[in-house]
């Protein structure tokens, strides 16, 4: 096989949220499988992994950018190149809910992210009281907004593991290549 024919198509998955939902801790318990301490992301992270799709071996770049107020502009630049939108929440902060629906909403308005899968992640599930899935997809009406792209919401927990690994087989699996 020449070398045209070995070069792996370039995946690009793209972490957006609200700063503090837990997209860098997502990432790199993904990438190392450990809790690591995070700050606050200025600019953006990004790491490439492996995984399986139909028996073959792909390679998928995360770009985890940050989500506070001044870098909310700068994800639209991001989405030209995105083949999944992984959008995390915390499910432990309801009091920032429509904040998060809101970021979300506009993200999916963008042109260049029409028909693109969506995984919402229902993260921080460990903290008592947090959000179920059925609530968030209520809360973010997400049937109605997500038409005409393959979604899902998987519970997660990115400081303890839980759900990370099951997040990330889904995005893989609704990756359309
Ligand atoms: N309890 C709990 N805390 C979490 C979880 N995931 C992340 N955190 C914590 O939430 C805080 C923010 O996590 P980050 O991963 O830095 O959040 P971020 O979304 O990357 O934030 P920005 O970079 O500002 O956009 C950190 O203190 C994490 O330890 C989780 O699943 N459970
Ligand atoms: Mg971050």
């Amino acid at each position: 096989m020449g070398l045209r024919g070995s070069k792996q198509p370039d995946i690009q998955v793209l972490l957006l949220g609200l700063d503090n939902a837990g997209k860098s801790t997502f990432l790199y318990k993904l990438k190392h499988n450990a809790c690591v301490n995070t700050v606050p992301t200025i600019g953006f992270n990004v790491e490439m992994l492996e995984a399986k799709k139909n028996r073959k071996n792909i390679t998928l770049t995360l770009w985890d950018v940050g989500g506070q107020g001044k870098m909310r502009e700068h994800w639209m630049s991001f989405h030209q190149d995105a083949a999944a939108v992984v959008f995390v929440v915390d499910s432990s902060s309801r009091e920032r809910l429509e904040e998060a629906r809101r970021e979300l909403e506009n993200t999916l308005r963008s042109e260049q992210l029409r028909g693109r899968p969506l995984g919402v992640l229902a993260n921080k599930q460990d903290v008592n009281g947090a959000l179920t899935v059925t609530e968030l997809k209520d809360k973010f009406n997400l049937r109605k907004i997500c038409a005409g792209r393959d979604w899902f919401v998987q519970p997660c927990s990115a400081s303890t593991g839980f759900g990370v690994e099951e997040a990330f087989k889904r995005v893989v699996q609704m990756i359309n290549k």
